[in-house]
């Protein structure tokens, strides 16, 4: 096939100094930072359904998207063509990784049975193309939110025949994946939830969302599939309520119907915009969890209310996020996945590179600051030193759990008013601004 993107070459790390756009001025892949490559560090990944799919349509107006490769049809040609478009993109790109939807690969036929038939067909594709470049799937999912049967959800539909179906595309997604040797698998769910409680038995459909997730449990096991299942928390859109809300309703909806030890999460910034939560306030909440798995990397703006997945440049941004993945030991099956797409405006296919090159490389420099920081050590010395009247005496003995109310009265008795030290957020601000 003919190039997709022939005027573009393979985008090479040109360093700080580079006026070349089309070029990395940071992002250095094998650049060794705090004992890893940059890339064992990122492991960044191109999301299907933005990099491949997005018309760039938005609720007032059509797409303005071009993509020259692309016809328009539904055909398998047409997908199968896509296939190598989005290679080329990674390969010139230097991203290892993809990430998909079923239905972004291959068109939805008439009947289940032709829908899976059309996914086996492009999947035929996507293995030579992984064969070919070396590249690999993060993560695989199904679409159980653009059909209209999905309309009232998935999982958590009224209507038991919709559950099946559902049931039967996982089912679907999930050996594909398996065969594509993808390293996880993702459920969001943006109908699981409700439009309005006046026609809705929350418990019910919070059971059934329970139930539906052990039966893809049973299955992931019964093919042998060994990565982790991923839950990705948003708080609304298009529900007006999801049940996958935050971090925290997430692992509390795990831990009540004992699935915590199947799944961990793959968080993204602009849900935890949604939510009313930082980045970094979800990322700490799964990590303390020990169910931080993946990242969509992206970002909000602030100043609409919607889910806007832009590309992320803020360097606090990206540092925060660093900072956390460094101090869980690092992604193991997870990674960056762009779940990021190009504004409206910004229509050619060059476009797509400006927007990942500039993920990439706020990405990198994110790293390299949230390194040294940890190297330098104040700012983690200094959390330690706040809690150290629970490093030895009567605070050792409350981490412990060997001591009592009682004991606690004696002690204030004896020793009076506490005296309390600065908690310093502006001196910290100013400590992490030497390294920005
Ligand atoms: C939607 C969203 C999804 C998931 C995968 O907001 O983030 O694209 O990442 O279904
Ligand atoms: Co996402």
């Amino acid at each position: 096939m003919n190039e997709a993107f022939p005027d573009i070459p393979k985008i090479a790390f040109e360093g700080p100094t580079s006026r070349n756009p089309l070029s990395f001025k940071h992002y250095n892949a094998e650049e060794v930072v705090g004992g890893k490559t940059m890339k064992e560090h990122m492991r960044f990944g191109v999301a299907y359904w933005h990099a491949m799919r997005n018309s760039l349509a938005d609720p007032f107006g059509m797409g303005t998207a071009q993509r020259p490769w692309d016809d328009g049809t539904d055909s398998i040609p047409n997908a199968q063509r896509r296939v190598w478009a989005c290679f080329e993109f990674m390969d010139k790109l230097g991203v290892d990784y993809y990430c998909f939807h079923d239905r972004d690969v291959a068109p939805e036929g008439r009947t289940l049975a032709e829908s899976n038939a059309n996914l086996d067909a492009v999947a035929d594709e996507l293995e030579k193309a992984q064969q070919a470049t070396g590249k690999k799937l993060l993560w695989g999912t199904a679409c159980l939110f653009a059909h209209p049967r999905y309309c009232q959800g998935a999982a958590t539909s009224p209507n038991a025949h919709v559950f099946a179906y559902a049931a039967a595309q996982v089912k679907k997604a999930l050996e594909v994946t398996h065969r594509l040797g993808g390293e996880g698998y993702t459920f969001w769910g943006g109908r699981e939830g409700y439009a309005t409680l006046w026609n809705t038995n929350m418990k019910r459909e919070l059971d059934h969302l329970a139930r539906f997730l052990h039966l893809a449990v049973d299955h992931k096991k019964k093919i042998g599939f060994e990565g982790p299942f991923y839950i990705e928390p948003k708080p609304r859109e298009p529900s007006t309520h999801q049940y996958d809300s935050d971090a925290a309703a997430c692992l509390n909806f795990l831990r009540e119907y004992g699935l915590m030890e199947h799944f961990k999460l793959n968080l993204e910034t602009n849900h935890a915009t949604l939510a009313g939560h930082t980045m970094r306030h979800e990322m700490q909440v799964a990590a303390a969890a020990g169910a931080l798995g993946s990242v969509d990397a992206n970002t909000g703006d602030e100043l609409i209310g919607w889910d806007t997945d832009q590309f992320p440049t803020n360097l606090y941004l990206t540092t925060q996020i660093m900072l956390e993945v460094i101090k869980m030991g690092g992604f193991t099956t997870g990674g960056l996945n762009f779940d990021a797409k190009v504004r409206r405006e910004s229509f050619e296919p060059v476009d797509l590179f400006h927007a990942h090159i500039g993920g990439m490389d706020a990405f990198a420099r994110g790293l390299k600051i949230a390194q040294a920081i940890l190297d330098d050590g104040r700012l983690e010395a200094h959390i330690a030193q706040r809690y150290g009247t629970f490093d030895s005496g009567i605070g050792a003995k409350v981490e412990a759990g060997t001591t009592s109310f009682e004991e606690l009265e004696a002690f204030t008795l004896e020793n009076g008013e506490p005296l309390l030290a600065s908690g310093r957020q502006e001196f910290l601000e100013n400590l992490v601004n030497e390294f920005m």
